[in-house]
């Protein structure tokens, strides 16, 4: 879902120097330094993988990296204490606000990852990766048909300012960096059998958005990523994005039909009869070979079974030929907090313990399964779960309930590990 919807809306600037380059991969060397021997399933061929919708973003461009440039942050305090907790080898952030520089991920990692909260032993990421979101870039067009150009509904994707919920990835084990894919400007209307919305109002179809529009239109509300991760010698393309969530539009459902096709890119990306008409930013054409592993993750957006979502959404993973869903992360404060809070979660057709958001119950879709991490069927699975605990635990304290500690979005993971042979 969308926080800070209402928030500051400050002068929004165009995003010229955002959109020019990649960002680099960092290395920080004092994170180097401190070592970190601990981890989940980080030896050999094996690794934690790890999404989290962190709600590290900000009503106002630079705020986060002013929060961030001191320790004292209590809800960045917070979020590092999970990921200290579940300790990921590979972790996608969704909801980390972008800038060019790479900053504020620096500042993640040297002021609330590599210092221990409330005993939990500091954390290291050497490999880190964040690039230019369309959240917040002015697209110069009226896309939600208001009569006014301009504002956070007329960039191309939701957002007050460039970059804001923008997504940030930290890794402990290298990102080939020369072979990172990014989509951030594939158009939407160049994806076959596009669900290009209709304006209702009209008798033509698949008209909400003009052809002058649809030729700028990206498909992408945030970006999508391949990174290539090495790990034991063996490169699992890490396939992240968050696509925008399918509500806040009207009868024409914008929204809820990008949020499908945003799914659909990684559903195509990885089935070689299908992707041949994707392109990426670097304008190479195409998608992962046969046989390549990977491990798509982030906020999709969509629940299979209950919310806001086009039907069949979250299907097109789920339900996907090379995706590995032999185990469904759980957690036991799903359950729980859905009993507890009822509402919408009363009339839910998804199981509760698949949970990973918490979002309003009344009224509203109630807490949804939303937050994905999908291994390929070449890796194997050997443990997942959904950072919730029961509000017996000790730890609850990290999750709680509204207003929320950390954020609305739990935290996914699964360990995989790569077949001696395919
Ligand atoms: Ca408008
Ligand atoms: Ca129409
Ligand atoms: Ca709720």
């Amino acid at each position: 879902m969308r926080p800070g919807s209402t928030g500051t809306r400050r002068r929004r600037i165009v995003g010229l120097v955002v959109l020019v380059a990649l960002s680099l991969l960092t290395l920080d060397g004092a994170a180097m330094a401190a070592g970190d021997a601990t981890g989940g399933a980080d030896r050999g061929r094996s690794a934690r993988f790890a999404t989290f919708n962190a709600s590290l973003n900000r009503a106002a461009e630079g705020e986060l990296v002013a929060d961030l440039s001191t320790p004292d942050d209590p809800q960045a305090q917070a979020v590092a204490e999970v990921i200290q907790r579940v300790r990921p080898d590979v972790l996608l952030i969704n909801e980390f606000d972008f800038d060019a520089q790479g900053l504020a991920a620096r500042l993640f990692q040297r002021n609330y990852l590599s210092v221990g909260h409330h005993g939990a032993t500091p954390i290291s990421y050497p490999f880190r990766f964040v690039a230019p979101s369309n959240t917040g870039i002015p697209s110069g067009f009226d896309l939600d048909n208001n009569g006014a150009v301009g504002g956070p509904n007329d960039a191309f994707g939701f957002g007050a300012y460039p970059g804001q919920f923008g997504m940030a990835v930290f890794s402990r084990h290298p990102i080939l960096r020369s072979r990172v894919r990014t989509f951030q400007r594939f158009l939407w209307k160049d994806m076959p059998g596009a669900l290009l919305p209709d304006d209702p109002a009209t008798p033509a179809p698949a008209d909400w958005y003009s052809p002058a529009e649809l030729a700028v239109f990206r498909l992408s509300s945030k970006s999508h990523w391949d990174l290539p991760v090495l790990v034991g010698g063996t490169v699992v393309h890490t396939l992240v994005s968050h696509p925008t969530p399918p509500v806040f539009d009207g009868p024409e459902d914008r929204n809820g039909t990008r949020n499908h096709d945003e799914i659909r890119l990684w559903a195509d990306y990885v089935l070689p009869s299908r992707s041949g008409y994707l392109y990426d930013d670097q304008g190479r054409r195409g998608g992962l070979k046969p046989g390549a592993r990977f491990v798509i993750m982030g906020d999709q957006n969509a629940d299979p079974f209950d919310g806001d979502s086009v039907a069949g959404a979250a299907q097109q993973l789920l339900d996907n030929p090379r995706v590995n869903t032999s185990v469904t992360p759980t957690s036991p404060g799903g359950p729980e907090q859905a009993a507890l809070q009822g509402g919408a979660n009363l009339i839910h057709r998804g199981d509760p313990a698949f949970d990973t958001a918490d979002f309003v119950d009344v009224p509203g879709p109630g807490n949804l399964r939303v937050d994905y991490v999908l291994p390929s069927r070449n890796l194997r699975i050997l443990d997942a779960g959904v950072f919730w605990p029961a509000s017996t635990d000790p730890l609850f304290r990290l999750v709680g309930v509204f207003p929320f500690p950390t954020s609305d979005h739990r935290l996914v993971w699964v360990d995989v590990r790569a077949h001696r042979h395919r």
